[in-house]
């Protein structure tokens, strides 16, 4: 397979373009369809301060990467959360993410949830007693807060997040498989800032295969963590990933016709009786944005895991920067 710019052998054939490229060339044109998508979904400008979530893994740091070289003002923020999975994932997942700014001078942002509030994720879905012993659904509750936190505090304006076309359509075939309107509604490549406190949530490689991602990550020579979050293993979504990609084999393009034939449909009204906001008001304790009476539900369940640990009221917010 030859590069259709130059006729070099190609590091990779898009089927779904028709398209083959060569390293140096890949390189280039990868950043230049992320900046299309980004103009596109009107996502952010050169003015704006972005805050990327940083996983470790090929998705986030390739984000982070591919924004710097546009010019654009990205700091990142990694999230530890204390899994071990018995190959120390999140040490070997945050040793990443900091050899990744260190080298490029880069400011991130560190927040541990042990240290900062008591816990670790596992050691708070046994004490929350939600998601019958999976911390998946206090994780998804944990990153949404924290990041919005550190967005605001930071004065972040925009929180770009690595999620790929893989995870978009398999949430997307979850939540038709549900007919989930509301959550339908909501999934989009931006999310304006509804109300003073939250930051615009963008996702720039929503049009990206995850394949493409790999692809980059290796001929950019990105470290990054190859495991999966142990927690993710058996999940709905990587079994829906499976079948996509089953049909994707026979059909080059069939996911990424699912995911913008669903755009157009949204775009011309499919949706939008389910459009109704939630009422937010601010947390009693902590003041961000909230649709539960009293306060939110982060805080209502660290309330419940320093009652349990014995944990003095407020532990210090601990967030450390490695500033460039
Ligand atoms: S939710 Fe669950 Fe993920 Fe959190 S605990 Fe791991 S698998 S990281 S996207
Ligand atoms: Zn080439
Ligand atoms: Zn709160």
């Amino acid at each position: 397979m030859k590069c259709r710019k130059c006729g070099e052998t190609a590091v990779i054939n898009m089927r779904q373009h028709k398209l083959a490229l060569c390293g140096e060339h890949y390189l280039e044109w990868l950043p230049e369809q992320v900046q299309r998508f980004i103009e596109k979904y009107d996502m952010f400008t050169l003015d704006d301060r972005i805050l990327v979530a940083i996983s470790g893994g090929k998705d986030s740091l390739g984000l982070w990467d591919i924004l710097t070289r546009l010019g654009y003002k990205a700091d990142g923020l990694y999230i530890g959360l204390g899994i071990d999975g018995g190959v120390g994932y999140s040490d070997q997942s945050r040793a990443l993410a900091e050899q990744f700014a260190q080298g490029r001078g880069l400011t991130l942002h560190v927040v541990e949830i042990e240290q900062s509030y008591g816990a670790t994720l596992p050691e708070l879905a046994v004490i929350s007693n939600r998601g019958h012993g999976k911390p998946c659904s206090v994780c998804g509750l944990n990153k949404r807060y924290i990041m919005n936190r550190v967005a605001y505090d930071g004065g972040y304006n925009v929180l770009a997040t690595g999620h790929n076309l893989d995870d978009e359509v398999a949430v997307l075939m979850q939540n038709t498989l549900n007919w989930a309107g509301g959550y339908l509604v909501r999934q989009a490549p931006v999310l304006p800032a509804s109300r003073p406190g939250l930051a615009r949530k963008v996702k720039p490689l929503c049009r990206v295969y995850e394949r493409e991602m790999a692809a980059y990550a290796i001929v950019r020579g990105i470290d990054y963590i190859y495991d999966e979050c142990p927690h993710a293993v058996g999940s709905t979504t990587i079994g829906h990933k499976e079948i996509l990609n089953q049909m994707e084999e026979k059909r080059p393009g069939t996911k990424l016709q699912f995911y913008l034939s669903f755009l157009q449909a949204k775009e011309q009204g499919l949706f939008s009786v389910q459009a109704t906001e939630p009422d937010l008001h601010p947390c009693d304790r902590c003041g961000q944005p909230t649709s539960a009476p009293g306060e939110c539900s982060f805080c209502r369940l660290w309330d419940k895991v320093r009652t349990v640990k014995g944990l003095p009221e407020r532990l210090p917010a601990a967030i450390n920067t490695f500033a460039a």
